[in-house]
């Protein structure tokens, strides 16, 4: 049973800017195994506090092949970036749309740990790709915000019928 409930778009909450976390005690800890498990229940690559309703720059990502490897990033921030490219893109804020995004494809990151300690990573793959996505999220930006004009404006075509569906 996940922690805690997923967030769907439109929510405010997943538009605005979270804060910065000072505080690396047990309600931190709480929040990121909570966010591990209600990832792994959705069957998600990543998954950032906002989504959870929580606006604290916090997220978690594992993507391992048997999704075994969680790794916890606080305060996440890109330091450098290089090459881009285009890949198919989801979230499970926005369950059932997937769309190409354009991002770089190489990145190097600086967060902290559960316990404040500072670390810094450089990511490829699918793991660059996750890590810009969430820390999208903690800026508020939603993929669908990276979408060319057209592509936004059939994104929102399908949303509206999504809500003729369900009503
Ligand atoms: O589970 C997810 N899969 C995914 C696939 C391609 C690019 C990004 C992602 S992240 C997403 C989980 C999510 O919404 N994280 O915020
Ligand atoms: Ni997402």
């Amino acid at each position: 049973m996940p922690k805690r409930e997923i967030l769907i778009y439109p929510d405010p909450r997943l538009k605005q800017r979270s804060l910065a976390v000072d505080k690396f005690d047990s309600a931190l800890h709480q929040l990121l195994d909570d966010m591990t498990e209600t990832m792994y229940a959705a069957n998600g690559v990543g998954l950032a506090a906002p989504q959870v309703g929580v606006l604290e720059r916090v997220t978690v990502v594992d993507v391992s092949e048997k999704g075994d490897q969680p790794r916890e990033f606080i305060n996440p921030k890109i330091v450098s970036a290089s090459g881009s490219d285009s890949g198919e893109e989801g979230c499970l804020s926005i369950p059932g749309y997937r769309d190409l995004v354009r991002r770089n494809t190489s990145i190097v990151v600086t967060a902290q740990d559960r316990t404040g300690k500072e670390f810094e990573v450089a990511a490829e793959g699918l793991l660059a790709i996750c890590l810009q996505h969430e820390i999208d999220h903690l800026d508020g930006v939603l993929f669908v915000d990276r979408l060319s004009r057209l592509k936004r404006e059939l994104f929102r075509r399908w949303l509206r019928k999504q809500s003729e569906i369900e009503s």
